[in-house]
């Protein structure tokens, strides 16, 4: 199931950036495309340093091995291999390229847009906790998408004032993420981000 190369790819920007301070960043992301979807995870450990780097990682990694699985399982493995660390907010997102519709799902304070070629920004809000190993229901969402979509999704480290500018700005996301990394103003938290742009066909 690799990719092949007459499909067109979605297209990402990314950037980290960890505490002031420290030389690890706490936050973990994974992105994964095959021809038939696009999945992308971003974990962010609780605290900060190694042991946020760990708690994380272990999230990404679990993506890493069961991408093909759908969400809603890897969110609860997520939660599984979470057991013992520190906790971690996690986000899931995966795009199905056939049916044209994406599944989210989400605990703690990662916030994630999806801006479509019409001028529609779909958002689903952040849900309260962390992963920690602890039973507990998750909720997904799954929404259609428009192709030439762009999104963004981030950790707790970047505040953003404005959203739908930065989508209406920008031609692409090279630039949206040269913006984003201008509007920086602190570095009291580790700091991820990924822009992506789906395809036009
Ligand atoms: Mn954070």
């Amino acid at each position: 199931m690799t990719l092949e190369s007459n499909v067109q790819r979605v297209k990402t920007e990314v950037y980290q950036a960890p505490k002031k301070g420290n030389v690890c960043c706490g936050d973990s992301y994974y992105v994964k495309e095959t021809k038939d979807y696009f999945l992308c995870v971003i974990a962010d450990g609780l605290g900060s340093g190694e042991q946020a780097m760990a708690a994380s990682t272990a999230v990404t990694q679990v993506a890493e091995s069961y991408h093909h699985l759908d969400i809603e399982q890897l969110m609860s493995m997520c939660n599984d291999v979470s057991r013992g660390t520190r906790g971690a907010a996690v986000a899931l997102l995966k795009f199905d390229k056939h049916k044209q519709q994406f599944a989210y799902t989400n605990v703690g304070n990662i916030r994630f847009y999806l801006y479509s070629p019409n001028g529609e920004l779909t958002y689903p809000l952040p849900v309260k906790g962390f992963l920690s190993g602890k039973m507990q229901k998750f909720r997904t969402q799954t929404f259609s998408y428009q192709p030439g979509s762009k999104f963004l999704i981030h950790t707790d480290g970047l505040e953003l004032k404005e959203i739908k500018s930065l989508f209406t700005r920008y031609i692409n996301i090279i630039q949206m993420s040269e913006h984003l990394k201008k509007e920086i103003c602190s570095y009291n938290d580790d700091i991820t981000y990924i822009v992506g742009e789906l395809p036009i066909v």
